[in-house]
């Protein structure tokens, strides 16, 4: 507690745990490549440098608050200081930026902007590296790499995977695998975090979206669309429309425009999986299978467990995740004739995450020996797909999705945030539908601030004791407590990304605490205008089990690992 003077102002601080939090508390962005809230401090880039009233000059990420400090932010010694970093930088830096797939969305690329960068007066050769493309979900090239180690911290630290490193010494220092293995073949969980973090084009998205352009063009292929539930939150803010606002009936529009045959709701989907899991659920309870019984959806938690807690595979759901259930239906309807009309199907599934890439791959995705989903394009390259069409998508009018897929029930909206798988079966073991009833459900704990929430919720005179998690390394401590029989739990719901899909490996970089609030109560938002609140009350699901489905559940809605 106590009062900073930033550039001759005086500012309050309490709790602030450096100075670097004060300032930008103050209203002044100060640079950095190197520095993020939810990570330690690394104190690598030194673009966050302050002077103080007596010419010293110090890393405001990595100097405590005290009280009567007077420091300056920018003074002309400290703009020719990080004018200096950046060009160090981009002279050990590729400087590809117009083709880079990064470009303006670069941090570096725009402090060299910001800094008025127009020359670079040294050139420190490196030979050029291979990239890497061994991953189906990210790209690392490091060439474009700067050393802040962003990906190394969030991989270890808020991920608990920790498959990335510095080797070597000075100026042959380089961030690797162990022994400089492909990615692919570690024990990645292709999560996209590092992506996220990542400040330059060292990390980007394996895309997809030249293929699916492909097969837009294609008259003898049926092009499919589904579009998960935290897509929809956000795409509008790349187009100058409210942070978090859904916008899922503007996304239906553009991608019919774009040439897309059906566009189907991976909510739709979310609502399948809660009938299934659910039943699944009941039947462990009942009949002594293996609990506590783990969610399924998310693929990076399931390579996770494959690969840290393997005594734990039987405990995962069998359920197929949402679009994996969405694909498997889509092309089976589409195998009868009368739907296929003679063309092939080719599933897009628009998703807010990497991983789903590498789901997508894996050989539980298949259905009668066909890829259940071909290709997976994630939000950010959704926005760059909308941009090469040049449609004004903030001007679109929304469009409602097709049919008979693209109805889905507000627990299947909620699936895009932490906690809402859970939520969701929650709301659909409760006999009622009444408005108290779902907001009691809301209040049992399962919406709580945190990243480990623990509550208990009864049913049928028993107390179901539920976990929900997010972020991998918080996973690993919750599945630790489980192993050690420490804590007891029968239904744990796991999320790779922290605060759940909205923020995954796939959706737009640098979202700070307004959007990912604003992404949350976007989905919150969007449950509560639905007319139909569980997924047993939605018709379309009612009428697929009562049809087609019918005798074909455990093959199109089941793993078969
Ligand atoms: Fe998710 Fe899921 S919620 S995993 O976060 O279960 O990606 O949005 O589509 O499959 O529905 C992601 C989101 C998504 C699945 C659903
Ligand atoms: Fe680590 Fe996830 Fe990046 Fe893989 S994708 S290197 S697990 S942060």
């Amino acid at each position: 507690m106590g009062t900073i003077t930033i550039d001759g102002r005086k500012v309050e601080f309490t709790d602030e745990k450096n100075v670097l939090t004060i300032i930008r508390k103050a209203g002044i962005d100060i640079p950095t490549l190197c520095y993020h809230s939810e990570l330690s401090t690394f104190g690598a880039c030194r673009l966050c440098t302050v002077e103080d009233d007596r010419g010293r000059m110090f890393a405001s990420c990595s100097e405590e608050p005290r009280d009567g400090m007077v420091i300056y932010t920018n003074t002309g010694k400290l703009k020719k200081y990080r004018k200096l970093i950046i060009e160090l930088l981009l002279a050990a830096h590729c400087r590809d930026c117009t083709t880079c797939v990064k470009s303006g969305d670069c941090n570096l690329q725009t402090l060299a902007h910001r800094f008025n960068v127009t020359n670079v007066r040294f050139e420190n050769y490196k030979e050029k590296r291979p990239l890497d493309i061994s991953s189906p979900s990210i790209v690392r090239d490091p060439n474009k790499c700067i050393l802040c180690g962003n990906c190394v911290r969030v991989c270890e630290e808020l991920q608990g995977v920790g498959i990335l490193g510095f080797a070597n010494r000075g100026s042959d220092a380089m961030v690797m695998t162990a022994f400089e293995r492909p990615i692919a073949t570690t024990e990645c969980v292709n999560c996209g975090q590092c992506r996220v973090f990542c400040p330059t084009g060292a990390i980007s998205i394996k895309s997809d979206k030249d293929a699916v352009w492909d097969a837009l063009a294609d008259p003898n292929v049926r092009v499919v669309a589904q579009v998960a539930p935290a897509v929809r939150v956000a795409v509008g803010d790349a187009f100058g429309l409210p942070k978090g606002r859904s916008v899922m009936g503007k996304i239906v529009n553009v991608l019919h425009r774009m040439g897309f045959d059906e566009v189907y709701d991976t909510t739709f989907s979310a609502d399948l999986t809660i009938m299934e899991e659910s039943a699944e659920f009941l039947d462990r309870v009942k009949n002594g299978g293996k609990l506590p019984l783990l969610t399924s959806c998310c693929p990076a938690w399931v390579k996770f467990v494959d690969n840290q807690f393997p005594d734990f595979k039987e405990h995962v759901s069998t359920c197929r995740s949402p679009q994996g259930m969405m694909s498997a239906v889509v092309k089976e309807y589409f195998r009868e004739p009368e739907n296929g009309k003679g063309k092939t199907t080719v599933m897009v599934s628009f998703m807010p995450c990497t991983a789903k890439k590498m789901e997508a791959e894996r050989p539980d995705s298949y259905t009668k020996g066909e890829k259940d989903t071909d290709y997976v394009i994630t939000t950010t390259e959704l926005i760059e797909m909308i941009r090469t069409t040049g449609i004004y998508f903030a001007d679109l009018d929304s469009e409602a999705s097709d049919i008979p897929f693209g109805f889905g029930s507000g627990g299947g909206v909620i699936f895009g945030v932490t906690g809402g798988v859970t939520e969701a079966v929650i709301r659909r073991l409760a006999p009622d539908h009444d408005k108290a009833t779902l907001e009691e459900i809301a209040e049992c704990g399962v919406r709580r601030e945190g990243f480990i929430r623990e509550f208990s919720v009864p049913y049928e005179g028993m107390e179901i004791k539920v976990c929900v998690a997010s972020g991998l390394a918080n996973a690993k401590k919750v599945m630790e407590q489980v192993q050690s029989g420490e804590k007891e739990y029968h239904l744990i719901e796991i999320m790779a990304c922290r605060r759940g899909c909205i923020m995954g490996g796939g959706q737009p970089r640098l979202a700070g605490e307004r959007t990912k609030n604003a992404r949350t109560q976007g989905i919150y938002n969007a449950d509560s205008v639905s007319v139909v609140k569980k997924c047993n009350e939605n018709p379309m699901i009612t009428s697929l089990y009562e049809g087609f489905l019918k005798g074909k559940e455990h093959e199109l809605l089941h793993n078969h690992r």
